[in-house]
């Protein structure tokens, strides 16, 4: 498998920054390629850059909202996204286009 399946933030410096609210979620946004998608469209895995706060550079997976968010989309297209990453460990869009 090409995709690399765990995602470790960088630094548990990063973690302790991160604000300490209830649900505990955060958002970032990067720019990456998209290298892939699994069926149905519910994920799209994404080269992205480094996430500052979050990780390094890698390729991994994010979840789509519905398959409509990811219409359009191709391998080998440049995007720019935000997501929002949950304590359980999710990575879920907010929004991904191409710039
Ligand atoms: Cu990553």
């Amino acid at each position: 498998m090409l995709f690399t399946l765990a995602c470790l933030p960088v630094a548990a410096a990063a973690l302790g920054a991160r604000p300490t609210t209830a649900s505990a979620t955060a958002t970032y946004s990067s720019r990456g390629v998209v290298r892939g998608f699994a069926p149905e469209r519910r994920l799209v895995f994404i080269a992205h850059e480094t996430i500052p706060g979050y990780m390094d550079a890698m390729t991994m997976s994010f979840e789509a909202r519905s398959p409509a968010q990811l219409a359009g989309l191709a391998v080998g297209d440049r995007v720019t996204f935000s997501f929002v990453a949950t304590d359980d460990g999710r990575r879920l869009l907010n929004a991904i286009a191409r710039p």
